[in-house]
């Protein structure tokens, strides 16, 4: 059976990878999940500098899904080259590195600094929902797209991902974009803007008032976006937003992904990804399938 998927140039030994975020950089999770099983490794946002991340409650459950605030936590791409980079480097796995950035000359300085290192694949994260400045601004308006994704195409040397958010109008008007300034292939969906309200406390659930929301709540939404996005380009999707269960990767293959990363699912049990691999299998041995790629022209 060949599970292996190229994305932008790169071979992935199987479609099946943790969202950005939800794994930290692979450390907390090493002991309880074998991460060689995994087709890539993709890392919580790097920027330039360290960032302390928003002030608690950072997380909140509602039905179906969580709202999260994390404010892009992390300590700064010196540091991840130094103590995360090197530990990802010792599995047989790809490592995509999820860069972020306030500014577009932020964001490029993050691509060069990673530059000849170890990273296989950058992310490019232009759809944060929790920090004031950059993040989703990014991500929302088409001509803003193509310019940080051309300035950080031009500073790079890995094929560029470039992770859109659902919080739009058109999102075949923003992956045409992100495709006519170079992106090598896109990924979707990060989280949808939320809100909560204590009503016992009257008080907004979350610091910043919103959150991103993620988990099975989400899935329909990504399904229509990843669908819609592979009929705007020819670039290969990477379709995350709500994937529990192989069948759920599945359906997001069969609307047009060519590979799928688990999120929230991570939260709730440790192997998640993995576990979705395996019912992947067990799903294209039902079927009689000997290629992934087989996936995408079922529907
Ligand atoms: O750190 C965060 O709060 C965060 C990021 Br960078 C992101 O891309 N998506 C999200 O839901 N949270």
């Amino acid at each position: 059976m060949n599970l292996s998927v190229n994305i932008a140039g790169v071979t992935l030994k199987n479609p099946v990878m943790p969202a950005s975020g939800t794994f930290g950089n692979g450390r907390e999770y090493a002991e309880f999940v074998d991460i060689n099983r995994l087709g890539a490794v993709v890392t919580k946002s790097v920027s330039i500098k360290p960032q302390l991340g928003n002030p608690p409650c950072r997380i909140t459950e509602t039905a179906s899904g969580i709202l999260n605030s994390v404010g892009l936590q992390n300590a700064g791409v010196d540091a991840f080259l130094r103590d995360d980079l090197p530990f990802l480097k010792q599995f047989d796995t790809r490592v995509i590195v999820n860069i972020c950035g306030h500014t577009i000359d932020e964001y490029a300085a993050v691509a060069e600094a990673l530059l000849g290192t170890g990273a296989d694949l950058l992310e490019l994260n232009i759809s944060c929902p929790n920090v004031a400045e950059g993040g989703l601004s990014f991500g929302v308006d088409p001509k803003t797209v193509q310019r940080v994704v051309a300035a950080v195409k031009k500073r790079s040397g890995q094929p560029l991902i470039v992770k859109l958010s659902p919080n739009v109008t058109s999102i075949s008007e923003i992956a045409a974009a992100a495709e006519s300034a170079g992106a090598d292939a896109i990924s979707l969906i990060n989280t949808l803007l939320g809100m909560k309200i204590d009503i016992k406390r009257r008080k907004f659930a979350l610091p910043r008032k919103v959150g991103g929301l993620s988990g099975p709540a989400i899935k329909p939404v990504a399904v229509r976006m990843v669908y819609e996005a592979s009929r705007a380009v020819r670039i290969p999707i990477i379709g995350m937003g709500g994937i529990m269960t192989g069948e759920d990767a599945v359906e997001m293959m069969m609307a047009g992904a060519s590979a799928v990363a688990v999120g929230a699912a991570n939260f709730r049990k440790l192997t998640a990804a993995a576990d979705v691999l395996d019912e992947l299998i067990v799903f294209m041995n039902e079927n009689g399938l000997n290629d992934i790629t087989e996936l995408s022209v079922m529907l």
